[in-house]
């Protein structure tokens, strides 16, 4: 979008002294919040929440300072929407991974006030280009709600004639002092599906604590989990409605370096901590159906 877009969606939408449209990284459209309570940003590039930082605590989200902010890539940090499908489609291993809505630019549909919470609503829907990806109409928002606690919701609809089944993620990246003695405590006796381990499934034993790459897919749990960030002297704390499934990764130091938008170091500074619905709780949607899971976020 150029300069004169983002000065019309400003024009339009902004709330002044309370939330603004304005050029963000690579120029990118973004909305900036700042009110008594919060502060945080949203771009519409891949209706993407990248900073959310509560009054009296510091910023939750953590952002890649090599993350690049482009047509086609996904912003590293963050919560990148992941939609229609989650990781690699299985059918199609060139098809872009988690989907294709992450990397598109979506339309600002609202921006609200409800006392001191700004609420900010997105959305994109299907094109001849997701078609040819995937054969079915959609429609898709993102609405965030940047208070004492950060709320996010993905409403997905189906517009079109047929039935279709989707997989979603809010791949949520929470910034932490040091990832080696952190970990994640409400996941005790839950299945998951190893993915540095071919897949295997395992059984979760007490909390969740990160000695290498981590990359799991906990089956059937609804519940809310705390990540505790000791070197930080925080914890966070990570609800969710209408999710059955949580990813938890760490890329730990090959896979940081790998990615060359994340960069040596620093998987360290973050947890990923993912509200999802994959794999077995892939969603079923009829004509005109809409489904709707949200990340609830809490920090002390
Ligand atoms: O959610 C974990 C995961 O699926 C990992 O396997 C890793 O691929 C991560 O997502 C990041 O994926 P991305 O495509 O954003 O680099």
């Amino acid at each position: 979008m150029d300069s004169q877009g983002i000065a019309a969606l400003a024009q339009r939408f902004g709330i002044p002294g309370k939330a603004r449209v304005t050029a963000g990284n690579y120029g990118l459209a973004k909305v900036v919040i700042s009110t008594a309570v919060a502060s945080g940003e949203m771009y519409l590039h891949g209706g993407h929440v990248t900073s959310w930082k509560p009054k009296d605590a510091g910023e939750v989200l953590y952002l890649s300072p090599n993350s690049l902010f482009e047509d086609g890539r996904a912003i590293r940090g963050g919560i990148p929407v992941c939609f229609p499908w989650f990781g690699d489609k299985v059918d199609d291993p060139a098809a872009p991974a988690h989907g294709f809505v992450r990397t598109k630019e979506w339309q600002l549909e609202a921006l609200d006030m409800d006392g001191e919470r700004v609420l900010v609503s997105m959305v994109t829907q299907s094109d001849d280009n997701t078609r040819k990806l995937w054969p079915h109409d959609f429609r898709l928002a993102c609405r965030a709600t940047f208070g004492e606690v950060l709320r996010l919701e993905l409403i997905v609809t189906n517009t079109g004639s047929s039935a279709f089944t989707f997989e979603e993620a809010l791949h949520a990246y929470f910034a932490v002092t040091d990832a080696t003695v952190a970990f994640v405590r409400g996941l005790d006796a839950t299945h998951y599906l190893d993915k540095t381990d071919k897949f295997a499934t395992k059984t979760q034993t007490g909390d969740v604590h990160f000695l290498a790459e981590t990359d799991r897919v906990y089956l059937d749990t609804t519940s809310a989990l705390e990540l505790f960030d000791p070197a930080g002297k925080r914890s966070i704390t990570v609800e969710k409605q209408n999710s059955h499934t949580t990813v938890v990764w760490n890329p730990w130091t090959e896979k940081s370096v790998a990615l060359k938008d994340l960069g040596a170091g620093q998987w360290k500074n973050f947890l990923c901590i993912e509200t999802t619905n994959v794999g077995p709780y892939a969603v079923r949607l009829e004509p005109e159906q809409s489904h709707t899971m949200a990340v609830i976020v809490l920090a002390s």
